[in-house]
């Protein structure tokens, strides 16, 4: 009762405040919640790093951080090692520009964005045209040279640096906006652009990127094709397989695919490019991409709203489709424990300070009409308060408390343990029926006991849990480690869930593909596989291993 009162109060101070609702709340989305570690930069990775921590300081966490992946596998004796010969012949084809062998350079790009996984490439690629791309691959093809293409290496399997001393083929370079039409809202750009470039472009002309993420500084579109991000809008506007409507992809041999249809509807044959949307790198490397954008509409409302259990949790998802259904944007979740950590370590204050709830949703709306919109937020807010599935909550007064609360949720310091203060995070991205969802997080919990400390959070609405175990650094080899796996992927098998939601396979879960698929279709993969790529010289050792 007192709690209700509490965010009853919030409300109407809100009112009373405000007065005029129309100026008083936030019109645009405040993007630089999704970057705000890159300091208002729209940087790409090794940059951010100069920045964060420069030079042979950042080397050295790498060291501490990074377990050597060929520790897991052995090198396949198939593949070439590179020779003088070879470098001279890339050189031919990139210039002197596209060829990079500086050791720091090289470090930076052997490693992942986790600091987990790192490579011993000899050799960074920076094609600046298809036509590049395909001289590359050709000739590694004949020199069965492996190759692991690289967006913004924000990857977080492990899946864009080297196993072993694969050569990296970065896209960076191949950044041009192509084309956009804006009666159709379809945009043509290169692989290599920035997701957020792009967001800014098309924010400029009245349209958004249908793609949200954390990392959206740093990822590259082709990227983001070649792990099917989700990101934390899906709910509202759905996966890439949706929206990406055409593709452009150099295969193995030097092939290059000219699939870049901009059509909405186009039903000859196959639907080949699909095939390439979350392949990880491993079929093709994407140079080109169409992409179908919606209109940027101007109303955005975040409530930040706390729930005793997690049955409240689903019954609030069922009452947001109801109330919200065509202005619902995002229905996130954090635990205690998540939120507390990042309280921690962040310095953000709790936005619900009298709230001891074990569970936190962030709902946000975009609309086209701000008070209609926020009515609608706050009427939603009173309803789910009566019926008592929440227990307080708060709607954002302007962009900066949007911002806050993103921030919260993005719980971003667990994604980058080095620069943060919780040692290592071992990440498990799962999609589990909502229903279930949350009993695993409860039972490992019990199972590492004061080992590890486990939190929780990710896209609720899409059945998508993060779970994120916090421990002083990365061994596999610690006993609390074996509590953790097999076991999570067998619970969730056993749950009809999938060991990867949005973030792939990579290198860190290529063993686990056959939790989530069937030996038929894993076999089906390995033939095409074999017929796109007969070298086995793109991405080796990764999805399918
Ligand atoms: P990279 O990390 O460079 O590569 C990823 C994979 O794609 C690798 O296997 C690589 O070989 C392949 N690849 C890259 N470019 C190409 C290309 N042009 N052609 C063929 N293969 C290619 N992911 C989500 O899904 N949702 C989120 O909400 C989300 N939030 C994140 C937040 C943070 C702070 C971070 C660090 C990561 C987050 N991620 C998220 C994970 C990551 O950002 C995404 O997987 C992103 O799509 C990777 O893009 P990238 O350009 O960095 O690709
Ligand atoms: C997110 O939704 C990303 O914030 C990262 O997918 C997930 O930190 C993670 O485990
Ligand atoms: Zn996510």
């Amino acid at each position: 009762m007192n709690k209700r009162c509490t965010l009853l109060t919030r409300l109407s101070i809100r009112a009373r405040s405000t007065g005029d609702e129309e100026n008083s709340s936030s019109t645009t989305l405040d993007t630089s919640r999704y970057t705000f570690f890159f300091h208002e930069f729209s940087l790409s990775f090794q940059n951010l790093i100069a920045r964060v921590s420069p030079g042979k300081k950042w080397l050295e966490n790498c060291r501490a951080y990074s377990v050597p992946a060929s520790s897991k596998v052995v090198r396949d004796e198939r593949f070439a090692t590179l020779d003088d010969q070879d470098i001279k012949h890339f050189s031919g084809i990139v210039g002197s520009k596209g060829l990079v062998v500086d050791k720091d350079e090289l470090e930076v790009a052997n490693t992942d964005w986790m600091r987990k996984f790192k490579g011993s490439a000899q050799l960074l690629l920076r094609p600046q045209s298809s036509n590049q791309v395909a001289e590359i691959l050709k000739y590694s093809s004949s020199r069965r040279i492996a190759v692991v293409p690289q967006g913004g290496n924000t990857g977080l399997v492990g899946g864009s640096v080297p196993v072993f001393d694969e050569v990296i083929v970065n896209l960076g370079a191949m950044n041009s906006i192509i084309s956009f039409d804006e009666v159709s809202g379809i945009l043509i750009c290169e692989a290599g652009c920035i997701l957020e470039t792009l967001d800014k472009f098309l924010a400029d002309k009245g349209f958004m990127f249908p793609l949200d993420l954390g990392a959206k500084g740093s990822c590259q579109i082709g990227g983001n094709v070649s792990t099917n991000a989700g990101g934390l809008r899906l709910i509202r506007y759905g996966s890439l397989h949706g929206n990406i409507l055409g593709l452009e992809v150099v295969l193995s041999d030097g092939t290059i695919l000219d699939m870049l249809s901009s059509l909405r509807k186009d039903n000859t044959g196959y639907d080949l490019k699909q095939l390439f949307i979350g392949a990880e790198g491993t079929l093709g490397v994407v140079t080109k991409v169409a992409v179908l954008t919606p209109q940027k509409l101007p109303s955005v409302n975040v409530g930040f709203l706390a729930c005793t259990d997690y049955t409240s949790c689903q019954k609030m998802l069922l009452e947001a489709r109801k109330h919200l259904g065509e202005v619902l944007s995002a229905f996130e979740f954090i635990d205690s424990f998540a939120l507390d950590m990042v309280l921690k370590h962040s310095g953000h204050r709790h936005p619900l300070p009298d709230a001891k709830e074990k569970f936190y949703l962030l709902i946000e709306t975009t609309g086209s009409n701000q008070s209609h919109d926020k009515e609608k937020l706050d009427n939603f807010v009173e309803t789910v308060l009566t019926q008592g599935l929440v227990v307080d909550g708060t709607i954002a007064q302007d962009n900066t408390q949007i911002s806050n609360f993103w921030h919260i949720r993005e719980a971003w310091f667990l994604q980058l343990p080095p620069l943060g203060k919780a040692g290592a995070v071992y990440k498990y991205d799962l999609s589990i029926p909502i229903k279930d969802l949350y009993n695993l997080v409860e039972i490992l919990r019990e199972r590492l006991g004061g080992l590890a400390t486990v939190v929780a959070y990710g896209h609720l609405g899409d059945g998508n849990l993060h779970l994120n175990i916090s421990a002083p650094d990365y061994d596999e080899k610690a006993s609390f480690f074996f509590q953790i796996e097999p076991f999570v992927y067998e619970w969730t098998a056993a749950h009809k869930g999938s060991v990867s939601a949005e973030h792939g396979l990579g290198f860190m879960k290529a063993h686990a593909i056959h939790y989530s698929r069937s030996p038929e279709t894993v076999e089906l993969m390995r033939k095409m596989k074999a017929m796109l790529d007969p070298n086995g010289i793109l991405n080796p050792y990764k999805v399918i291993a």
